[in-house]
């Protein structure tokens, strides 16, 4: 099966190609066993933690949970962020999502705001929300609560259709995304996809960090914790967005991180 297979680190001209091309590349092995482990006990506590039930997506888990805080900024995925937004950007959010045992199709969208949809701001919509996916369960096989996507669908014009999208039905087109956990899929907001069906008998989880230019609010918090800003290290509290705003709107004064200056 065709497939936009990329590697770790350096975002290289092919991954630009395939990105470009269909909205999304998937970079196998990121995590080891032990980073899977510690990732998915993390994710299964905040879920607990918030008492969530069926599908649900919990944010923040980063401040309280330094398994999931490592992947904000992985060497295997923010450079290839970095050479889609160049030095600013920020983590618009960072939300564990849960597909339960035996949950069912998810709703077909594209990522944006309900509020003002991106396809508002213009043709091709502008990435917004670049999203960076790490599967915590095995995904190898389809019906395991695999993300589905519609490649190149975020240069369509035409919107999916309402009879699908009311039945959550498949179309011809769509790629379940089979991949081992440890996985990560980098896509671009406008990509159309959903949750896939998940026949077996545990939790799915998946970590979702979304970056955004420094201008978009963040939709997984309120605030970041002071505690955590504190703690943490400087290019993670870069990545928190909080800089000065009053004489240089939009992010122009947000001092970069030392390790974008070398
Ligand atoms: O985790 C998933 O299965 C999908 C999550 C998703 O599509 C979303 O948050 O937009």
């Amino acid at each position: 099966m065709l497939s936009p297979i990329s590697q770790a680190g350096e975002f290289t001209d092919l991954d630009r190609f395939m990105f470009e091309s269909w909205g999304y590349i998937i970079i196998p092995d990121v995590l080891n066993k032990e980073e899977v482990k510690g990732c998915l006990e993390a994710s299964i506590r905040i879920h607990e933690k918030a008492g969530t039930t069926g599908w649900a997506q919990v944010g923040q888990g980063h401040e309280s949970e330094p398994a999931l805080e490592s992947l904000i900024d992985h060497p295997a995925i923010l450079p290839k962020v970095r050479a889609l937004y160049g030095d600013r950007f920020v983590l618009q959010s960072a939300w564990c999502t849960k597909q339960p045992a035996r949950g069912g199709m998810g709703g077909w969208h594209q990522d944006g705001s309900g509020a003002y949809n991106f396809n508002k701001l213009g043709y091709p919509i502008p990435l917004i929300q670049l999203r960076a996916s790490y599967l915590l369960t095995d995904q190898s096989e389809p019906r395991t609560g695999n993300m589905q996507m519609v490649p190149g669908s975020h240069r369509s014009q035409a919107p999916m259709p309402d009879s699908i999208r009311r039945e959550r039905g498949d179309l011809p087109i769509g790629q379940v995304i089979c991949a081992n956990a440890g996985s990560a899929i980098l896509f671009h907001n406008a990509v159309w996809h959903r949750t896939y069906a998940h026949d077996l008998d545990y939790d799915r989880y998946t970590m979702h960090y979304i970056y955004s230019p420094p201008w978009v609010r963040c939709s997984d918090r309120f605030e970041n914790s002071k505690e955590f800003l504190q703690r943490t290290t400087p290019m993670r509290r870069y990545l928190m967005g909080e800089f000065e705003r009053p004489d240089a709107p939009f992010g122009q004064s947000y001092d970069v991180p030392d390790e974008f200056k070398k």
